[in-house]
């Protein structure tokens, strides 16, 4: 396979061949641990997958708070393509305040903006905005041209704030500003634990959790939340889908952080814990075995009887639902193989429910994870800083005077620890197989090879990547949008997945299409050097 893979790479330049063949691995139990490049500068001119910055802070982490009134400084592209085309599904709310995710706040930037400044138009929509939906906080977002012309977006939001009475916070998350989305979530985590986690004094109840990285993408949100509301915990807040920014406020009074998507807010978990004391505990609700691991160490963290009990037979309750029509899809995937190229988390999260329908990951990569995403957190002390991550703020604090609480005793942590892990993320590399090959920021040409390479059933990725893929003869499964379907979080999502796929799978459109250049080059002619 190492050679396979070579001859891949040994098509580009060899500049291009020496960079690119650090983001590649065959994964093998005894090399490990393997390292892999992660979170580096795409090469320029190369067909990446990646988004920006912007993308990562308003699209991702910051958009999805419902109450908030979130003005994408810049031209309106960059509001209109971050205008819930993600999917993160919000409901109008139960007492909370607002809803405004279905407007989209754009300054409109025009030629005359950059040349002359756009201060004076981002003060006059946020004064609009205002007037207009009297919200109880505002978000400023950047995008390129507000770096590069130099318009001063915090400045703005502190004259704001004391000219409407009205929370408002900048972010400075200019397109640009890191390697891709990742800085963005960075840049998210920062201004919403600095300005918003920490301000509420709301009473919590027993058993009281956050769920952060969780989007509520086709409504796997909801779904996670039915479960552990019926086993009794009570969940102060969630970062970010279907979330407030007045719930987020009490974030600090959690006795867990229950933590989904490890790459857009562990920066947030560990400033809990460091700030507030507060765990958190890796889960994944994606898949039916994960979603059981991850209920049942919910409940051994707090270790209540009553709590282990409705657990269990929650999840009996469960099974016996979903196990028959599961198993209708398993024999139509059995056998099947998938390759995955996803964001930050999802590629290593899809494993499982593929694993279930009897289909093995052939390869899996992320767009713009880390390191420790790909071999687990125990490497982060060996990352090396460089310019661009050196670029975004690193918040450091400790513990707080009146408000830094250990939920549990030191005996009882050491003895817990053991058995579940906390405040740790053993990354993907470890749940794939041998001979399994993993890829970091994928390019356009790589794919291509990689499906012509390893023919799988099914590669599951994004919008970019969809019609690529289809145009090959083979089912590409938008795990990013779910296809306009979902939820696939917890037992009955899993159902919703395992249908999707045997669909896809089996439907006969595949034996009708016959790409041209399977019988054929569709371009054909010279290549000329040099123009005269
Ligand atoms: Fe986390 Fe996400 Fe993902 Fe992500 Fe994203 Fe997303 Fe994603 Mo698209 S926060 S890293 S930046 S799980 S938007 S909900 S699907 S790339 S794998
Ligand atoms: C983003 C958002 C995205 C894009 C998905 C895709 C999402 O990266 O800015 O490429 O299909 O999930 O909506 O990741």
């Amino acid at each position: 396979m190492k050679e396979k893979i070579k001859k891949i790479m040994e098509k580009y330049p060899a500049k291009v061949f020496k960079n690119r063949k650090e983001h590649v691995l065959v994964v093998n139990k005894c090399e490990a641990p393997q390292m892999i490049m992660a979170d580096a500068r795409t090469i320029p001119g190369i067909i990446t997958e990646r988004g920006c910055t912007y993308a990562g802070c308003k699209g991702v982490v910051v958009g999805p708070l419902k109450d908030t009134v979130a003005i994408t400084h810049g031209p309106i592209g960059c509001g209109y393509y971050s205008w819930l085309t993600r999917r993160n599904r919000a409901r109008n709310n139960e007492g909370e305040g607002y809803n405004f995710l279905t407007y989209c706040f754009s300054t409109d930037m025009q030629e005359k903006d950059i040349i002359f400044g756009g201060e004076n138009k981002l003060k006059q929509a946020i004064g609009e905005a205002v007037e207009i939906f009297k919200p109880r906080s505002i978000m400023i977002c950047a995008t390129c041209p507000v770096g590069l012309i130099g318009d001063d977006i915090n400045a703005v939001a502190n004259w704001a704030e004391k000219e409407f009475d009205t929370q408002v916070i900048a972010f400075s998350c200019e397109g640009y500003k890191g390697v891709s989305q990742s800085a963005g979530h960075h840049i998210a985590n920062n201004g919403l634990f600095k300005h918003v986690i920490g301000t509420g004094d709301e009473p919590v109840g027993e058993y009281s959790v956050n769920i952060l990285g969780e989007y509520n993408i086709g409504g796997d949100g909801w779904e996670i939340e039915r479960l552990l509301k019926t086993v009794g915990y009570h969940i102060i807040s969630i970062m970010s889908g279907d979330g407030s920014v007045e719930r987020l406020r009490n974030a600090h009074k959690a006795h867990l952080n229950l933590v989904q998507c490890h790459r857009s807010t562990n920066y947030t978990a560990e400033l809990l814990r460091a700030q507030y004391g507060t765990d958190w505990l890796k889960i994944n609700f994606l898949g039916i075995e994960s979603t059981v691991q991850s209920l049942r160490d919910i409940a051994k963290y707090f270790g209540d009887r009553k709590l282990i009990d409705r657990t269990e037979a929650l999840i009996a309750e469960e099974l016996a639902i979903i196990q028959p029509e599961m198993e209708k899809y398993r024999k139509l995937c059995q056998g099947k193989t998938a390759a995955l190229f996803v964001g930050g988390s999802r590629a290593n999260h899809f494993q499982g429910p593929f694993k279930e329908l009897g289909m093995e990951t052939v390869l899996a990569g992320f767009e713009f994870a880390h390191r420790d995403d790909y071999e687990g957190r125990e490497v982060i002390p060996f990352i090396k800083e460089n310019a661009d991550n050196k670029n975004i703020e690193n918040i450091v604090v400790g513990p707080d005077r009146e408000r830094y609480r250990l939920v549990l005793s030191r005996e009882k942590y050491e003895q817990l620890n053991k058995e579940m892990s906390l405040n740790y993320f053993k990354g993907m590399i470890k749940i794939m197989d041998d001979g399994s090959i993993v890829v970091d920021d994928i390019n356009h040409y790589e794919i291509e090879s990689f499906m012509k390479l390893l023919k799988p059933d099914v590669f599951g990725s994004g919008i970019k990547e969809k019609y690529v893929i289809h145009k090959m003869g083979t089912l590409s499964k938008q795990l990013h949008s779910y296809d306009y379907s979902g939820p696939f979080a917890g037992f009955r999502g899993a159902v919703i997945f395992a249908r999707d796929v045997a669909m896809g799978l089996t439907t006969p459109a595949w034996r009708l299409i016959k790409p041209k250049w399977k019988t054929g080059p569709t371009l054909e002619g010279d290549f000329i050097r040099e123009v005269v």
